[in-house]
């Protein structure tokens, strides 16, 4: 299988954290692509994603699919199922919701990084901008409330919102250091200290500064 990949990317890493974490790493193949909007990547949009987001994974048999969290449970069935979200009942709602969570605090913090990276300083939103941190806040703060939404740090095997909020804190860290998360989050900032030491999530750090 083939996933359209850069490594700065949150919903990329999600997916290739899932494959470790999965034992899937080795039938994926990374194929290295830049994206943002404005970009045009005609043919990206005809055998990827037609939206021109990552990830999108080719599937063995040539069919596509995106984003990061249908990948995701893809994956998750193809390694048996129930593995990283469970199979059914209240759990998996819970877990859906956690992850939706962590999902819209990265996509936040992306649209962050666009509005303040590419768009034209005197088109700029500032208050567009403060609205889409505030977001970013509300959500890393119901996760520091909620130890239950982040989970034993140490499992076997991480679940789909462990991996969105470890994806989102990990983004925070690579293009908002200055802004010492840390600091405001006490229990998030034990929970990613912890969680940082696996494989999947040490392997997948995203320390390349260009998307
Ligand atoms: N909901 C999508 C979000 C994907 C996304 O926004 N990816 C960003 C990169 S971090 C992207 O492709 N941006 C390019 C664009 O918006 O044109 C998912 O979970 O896969």
């Amino acid at each position: 299988m083939k996933l359209f990949h850069a490594p700065p990317s949150p919903f990329v890493r999600k997916v290739h954290i899932a494959a470790i974490e999965l034992g899937l790493i080795d039938e994926l193949e990374l194929i290295p692509i830049a994206v943002a909007p404005g970009m045009e990547n005609k043919d990206y949009a005809q055998k990827g994603n037609p939206l021109r987001k990552i990830p999108a994974l080719v599937r063995t048999d040539g069919s596509v699919l995106y984003d990061s969290g249908v990948i995701c449970e893809y994956l998750d069935a193809r390694a048996g199922g129930g593995r990283i979200l469970p199979g059914g009942g209240e759990a998996r709602w819970t877990m859906l919701r956690d992850h939706a969570l962590a999902n819209g605090i990265c996509d936040a913090a992306v649209l962050i990084r666009y509005e303040t990276w590419l768009r034209p300083e005197e088109f700029r939103w500032d208050a567009w901008t403060q609205d889409q941190w505030n977001k970013v806040n509300t959500g890393l703060e119901c996760f520091e409330a909620n130890p239950e939404s982040c989970g034993d740090p140490n499992p076997d095997l991480l679940n789909i919102a462990q991996i969105g909020l470890a994806c989102a804190l990990g983004y925070m860290d690579f293009r908002y250091d200055e802004r010492n998360w840390r600091g405001s989050y006490p229990k998030l900032s034990g929970w990613f200290a912890e969680v940082s030491k696996r494989r999947s999530i040490a392997e997948t750090m995203p320390d390349a500064p260009a998307k």
